[in-house]
């Protein structure tokens, strides 16, 4: 799928294809159907970026309590979106011994204690050492700051999918 793809794709199709590209945000795939034609995947991208920027800090932290908690009950209990499965798959959050379990989810719970919503990484770019580690050193910042920085993570996120998505059906165009 190129970009003259996805501007030929309808309404339903974009949001069933993008809709997942923050996590369980389809309405931020709905928002940015207006803007279209993109003239590449970097702008379609930065019209989501925009979008997230224009919210209020409140929208912002809503877009964050969608995220599902690193090797939290939604792991356990497989009901994790296919995206969010493979990627805490891919930074070993499924094969993480008991200890360490416990330790995640005890900072997981302090986090969300702290700042009112839960601690979001990218976990794509982060293996479980790295994440650990952010985890500690992020409970130390300030609110403001904090969510500003895990809305960075979200466009990381947002950006692999998004790639994920498109790159997925390169082959059959080459
Ligand atoms: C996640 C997730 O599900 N995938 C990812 O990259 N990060 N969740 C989180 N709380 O950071």
């Amino acid at each position: 799928m190129d970009i003259s793809d996805v501007n030929a794709l309808s309404y339903e199709e974009f949001v069933e294809i993008f809709g997942n590209v923050v996590e369980k945000c389809p309405i931020i795939s709905a928002a940015i159907w207006t803007q279209r034609p993109f003239s590449s995947l970097a702008e379609m991208e930065a019209q989501i970026s925009e979008f997230i920027d224009s919210l209020p800090q409140s929208g912002q932290e809503g877009i964050l309590r969608c995220h599902p908690d690193l090797a939290g009950r939604d792991l356990r209990s497989g009901t994790l979106t296919r995206d969010s499965q493979e990627e805490q798959s891919e930074a070993g959050m499924n094969t993480l011994d008991p200890l360490e379990v416990s330790r995640l989810g005890r900072l997981n719970s302090a986090y969300k204690e702290r700042f009112g919503f839960p601690f979001v990484i990218c976990a794509r770019m982060n293996n479980k050492a790295a994440i650990m580690r952010e985890l500690v050193e992020r409970l130390g910042n300030e609110r403001t700051a904090e969510s500003k920085r895990a809305i960075e993570e979200v466009k990381k996120i947002c950006h692999l999918r998004l790639g994920n998505i498109v790159l997925s059906e390169l082959p059959n165009k080459l």
